[in-house]
């Protein structure tokens, strides 16, 4: 954050935040941090590296860390400067594991029931349907408050989850006294939400089982044109925007977000000419438009002092508004002062 960001209190602030499970998704890309780049100017904004809510799925601790700084040096790779943006890892900021704590007593059963993601992850890991997976809401929650967030850019799957945070922040609200902005959801037109190349019915996901429904942004580029290439399509043969052929839909979305072209322009583009050099040169498109990132990337992970530096001086600018907001909310729940 620039020092002129800093004193101007009127300021709005943003939060946002990705999982470190195995790497960027072209999703994740289009649909949330291609846009934090944009805000970093106007806004006051806070990207984390939301380590705690991977611990929600079993994993390997050695592979974690690798992967937790990869995430960083992903975050520095999509563009994001900072000087200008607060990052950080969310465990660095133990504020989030106590406001987390806080709001689970000021959020109900019922809502957290209703909560699709946790229906979808349990299916997923029905071997480890464990607490920390149902309350995941509640610690999202904590993370956007604990900042008095105004605006939170996140795909379309996440308006769930923040319309959760909303209800919370005013209940909050109401029953102590004013402490916690109610944050709104920035989404992108085009792009919120894009889908598995191999079950355009189903968001494309870290995590998916099936590695050819995902663009990794750290894949290789003969397997993002292979995939490209594998991508589900339909019979139809025409490159068409219409809900009856939701593979094209997906990859017209994608086409659009990569070169700015409308979709009549797209579809004008391809008319007579068939799917295959559609995909191919969308492939080929994402192929050109990922390699400033694994560049830049491949350089940020050769200084990993660097990227300590990083997340050493993130914490201590988030610890410092985190701690700002904790010491109203202790103060308001009657919490004894130390
Ligand atoms: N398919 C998607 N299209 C658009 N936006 C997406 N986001 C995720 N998938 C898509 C947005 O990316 C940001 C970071 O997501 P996350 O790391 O918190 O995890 P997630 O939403 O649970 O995404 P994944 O890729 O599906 O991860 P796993 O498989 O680990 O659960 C969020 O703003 C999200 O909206």
């Amino acid at each position: 954050m620039t020092t002129d960001k800093r004193e101007n209190n009127k300021q709005k602030v943003i939060f946002s935040g990705a999982q470190p499970t195995g790497s960027l998704t072209l999703g994740n890309y289009i649909g949330a941090i291609q846009n934090w780049k944009a805000l970093e100017d106007q806004y006051e904004c806070y990207y984390s590296i939301v380590d705690l809510h991977s611990l929600t799925i079993r994993h390997d601790p050695k592979a974690f860390r690798k992967s937790n700084l990869s995430f960083l040096a992903q975050f520095l790779a999509s563009g994001l400067n900072p000087k200008k943006n607060v990052i950080f890892f969310q465990s660095h900021v133990p504020q989030h594991a106590e406001l987390g704590w806080i709001l689970n007593c000021n959020a109900y059963l019922g809502e957290l029931n209703r909560m699709t993601q946790f229906k979808e992850k349990s299916e997923t890991h029905k071997d480890n349907i464990n607490a920390g997976l149902f309350t995941y809401p509640v610690l999202q929650a904590a993370d956007i408050l604990l900042y008095k967030t105004n605006l939170v850019p996140v795909g379309e799957d996440q308006k769930q989850h923040l319309e959760l945070s909303r209800d919370i922040a005013i209940r909050f609200n109401n029953t102590y006294g004013k402490v916690f902005e109610v944050p709104e959801i920035h989404m992108t037109k085009v792009g919120g939400r894009i889908m598995s190349l191999q079950d355009p019915t189903k968001k494309m996901s870290k995590s998916d089982e099936d590695a050819n429904g995902t663009i990794f942004l750290l894949d290789d580029d003969k397997v993002i044109i292979k995939k490209l290439k594998r991508a589900v399509t339909d019979s139809e043969n025409k490159v068409n925007f219409r809900d009856e052929q939701p593979g094209i839909k997906n990859l017209m979305t994608i086409h659009s977000k990569l070169s700015g072209m409308s979709m009549e322009q797209i579809e004008n583009e391809y008319e007579g000419k068939g799917y295959g050099a559609f995909k191919n040169d969308i492939g080929e498109m994402i192929v050109e438009y990922i390699q400033p990132f694994k560049e830049k990337y491949n350089e940020y992970m050769t200084n990993e002092d660097y990227l300590e530096a990083i997340y050493k001086q993130g914490a201590e600018r988030a610890r410092e508004k985190a701690e700002a907001t904790m010491k109203v909310v202790r103060k308001k729940l009657g919490l004894v002062k130390f």
